[in-house]
């Protein structure tokens, strides 16, 4: 079935949701985007998905041109339209149509699209088993070159990164700074376990504030665990014993090898099993 797409300030068909091919958006990867989650009909964490949005924007001057409320409404319409219940969102805003020259002031403004489809999910076998990652050669962004903050259109760093993971048949790579400390994976966040204590390097390691990221930390307070916000090596990588990540698309997926390291037993560890399991009932609760 044909798809309902958001285009600016209504519902078109799919086959009427172009933008231009001299949007800035195309042209220089000007834009901003959110991806989201749809659990049991219910969008997950969308409000802080619209307030990372607003704040991407704000960074790159461009206007949202709706507020918060018309932005949520029009991404719940645009999720009811498609019957949607399990599934995802992306909600993309672009500089627009311009010149073909870096100007974004002379955009005729942002465009706004929002699709609400299925998903392409990791198989349930690689929850079970973990999954095998490898260290990117690829050093992520400078935090002060591009924001971390800033979910933009351009995601060249992470496909890159992402390309180096494909070569070595693995599907994640884990992404340093340029001072070598672990950032995060293309599309996800790294936390580990070592001796009862939960570590995640800080967002200013160049790593994006994940939206799964903050529940699971929650999650992990809520029972008591203490979590730790730290700068990690590759070796703590390598000496950990339990590692997983977390993010919109693989939820929390346990690692259990990293550049022919294998973690703990080769299998996801208690900590890892039991935030899965307390984020499946989070999403999905009534
Ligand atoms: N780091 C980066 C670079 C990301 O792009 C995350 C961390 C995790 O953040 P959230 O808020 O999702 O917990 C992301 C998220 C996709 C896709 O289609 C990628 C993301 C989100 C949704 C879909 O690959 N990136």
């Amino acid at each position: 079935m044909a798809l309902k797409v958001w285009l600016d300030d209504k519902l078109v068909d799919e086959a009427d949701a172009k933008i231009s091919a001299f949007d800035h958006g195309v042209l220089y990867g000007d834009g901003v985007f959110e991806g989201i989650r749809v659990y049991n009909g219910r969008i997950f964490e969308l409000e802080a998905h619209i307030k990372r949005l607003y704040e991407s924007a704000k960074v790159i001057r461009l206007d949202v041109p709706m507020s918060k409320s018309k932005l949520i409404s029009a991404v719940e319409k645009t999720v009811e339209a498609n019957g949607v219940i399990d599934g995802y969102i992306r909600l993309v805003m672009t500089r627009g149509v311009g010149t073909l020259g870096l100007n974004p002031f002379i955009c005729e403004g942002g465009r706004l699209f929002i699709i609400a489809d299925n998903i392409q999910l990791y198989p349930e076998e690689l929850y079970e088993k973990g999954m095998k990652v490898i260290s990117a050669t690829t050093v992520r962004n400078h935090p002060l070159a591009l924001p971390p903050q800033v979910k933009s259109l351009n995601y060249l760093n992470s496909i890159l990164a992402k390309i180096e993971a494909l070569d070595n048949d693995v599907p994640e790579a884990i992404m340093y700074n340029h001072e070598g400390y672990v950032a995060e994976a293309t599309a996800d966040n790294v936390f580990i376990v070592k001796n009862g204590v939960i570590y995640t390097p800080p967002v200013e390691a160049g790593a994006l504030e994940g939206i799964t990221r903050g529940v699971v930390i929650k999650l992990a307070r809520e029972e008591k665990l203490e979590v730790v916000e730290k700068n990690l090596t590759r070796c703590d990588l390598y000496i950990c014993d339990e590692f997983f990540l977390t993010g919109t698309a693989a939820e929390v997926i346990g690692i259990v090898e990293i550049d022919g390291r294998v973690i703990g037993d080769g299998k996801p560890g208690p900590y890892t099993r039991l935030l899965r399991k307390k984020f499946f009932r989070y999403a999905h609760r009534k």
